[in-house]
């Protein structure tokens, strides 16, 4: 990545397709923890435009297996609006969440820049879940166990076709690593779009370097790569600032290693950082965690590599 690429901080400071309460003080989170002079010491522009103000959490039941659906589609298209002006002026957005159901209005936005531009899209989603969820099979009701599906074109209307598009993407741009909580139906259904899962399991058996291989194989200076960043990914030992923990994830030196990965590939083009929930929080603590690895990301290492 060239460091003359400016950022953008979006803050989306709502916990609308969520369980639990408290994602809405995300944003600020990663403000405290640093998150914009960190990157700004990497050499990087880092513009932060504030916060986006949808609508309040109403926190209600599930009606006809959605929470919120008319809050969550009108924080994804604020979402979605915002991606798109900063890829518009050239510059690389960074999402600050804010629950994981606004990744479907920062990767409609995504998309759409690589159709016009010509681009081919790689998703990598770091995730302890694969959210791909519909309203048929869901647990919960809860929107930010879904976006993925919608992405794929599964779920309802006002979700698939966020700005006229449908379906945004193409299962076979996805790369999920770190899976190790997938509901019952949405087993089902991973493995009907052909998902390329990278689950805990095999990450076990064959390592993060090599598991990282395989995710990044085929891009190339072509390739647009988009993070999102579920904090939740994380072994809860280490981050347990999050609502749904599930332990059995990526170590420090794991969740390191993905981050200095994808960096190395220089390709990186816009990222997610979503669920950080400072209400489960110790001292900020996993905020400034995802801070630390959201440099590695954007190229910082112990030593001098070219
Ligand atoms: N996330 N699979 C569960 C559900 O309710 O659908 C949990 C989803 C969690 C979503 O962490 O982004
Ligand atoms: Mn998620
Ligand atoms: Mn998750
Ligand atoms: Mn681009």
């Amino acid at each position: 990545m060239s460091l003359s690429r400016t950022l953008a901080l979006i803050g989306a400071p709502t916990d609308i397709g969520a369980g639990h309460r408290g994602a809405v003080m995300g944003p600020e989170a990663l403000r405290v923890a640093g998150l914009g002079e960190a990157l700004h010491e990497r050499g990087l522009e880092v513009i932060d435009t504030g916060n986006l103000a949808g609508p309040a959490n109403p926190w209600l039941p599930p009606t006809e297996g959605y929470r919120h659906l008319e809050q969550v589609v009108e924080w994804n298209r604020l979402v979605m609006e915002a991606v798109q002006a900063e890829l518009g002026k050239g510059r690389l957005p960074v999402l600050l969440g804010g629950d994981h159901c606004l990744a479907l209005g920062s990767i409609k936005a995504v998309a759409r820049h690589c159709r016009d531009t010509g681009k081919k899209l790689r998703i990598l989603w770091l995730d302890a879940h694969a959210d791909f969820n519909t309203s048929d099979v869901t647990p919960s009701g809860n929107v930010h166990g879904m976006p993925v599906a919608c992405l794929c074109g599964v779920g309802p209307k006002s979700l698939t076709h966020l700005g006229g598009d449908s379906p945004a993407i193409d299962p076979g741009v996805l790369r999920q690593i770190g899976i190790r909580s997938v509901d019952q139906g949405e087993k089902r259904l991973v493995k009907e779009y052909g998902v390329d899962i990278y689950d805990m399991r095999y990450i076990d058996e064959i390592g993060m370097k090599r598991v990282m291989e395989e995710a990044l194989e085929g891009i190339d200076d072509q390739t647009h790569v988009h993070v999102s960043f579920d904090v939740d990914f994380l072994d809860p030992s280490i981050a347990p600032g999050v609502g749904t923990t599930v332990p059995g994830g990526p170590n420090y030196r794991e969740a390191q290693l993905v981050m200095e990965m994808i960096a190395d590939t220089g390709r990186l083009g816009s990222l997610d950082i979503m669920e950080l929930n400072p209400a489960y929080d110790d001292h900020n603590r996993t905020g400034k965690l995802a801070v630390d690895l959201v440099e590695s990301l954007f190229g910082k290492s112990t030593l001098m590599r070219d």
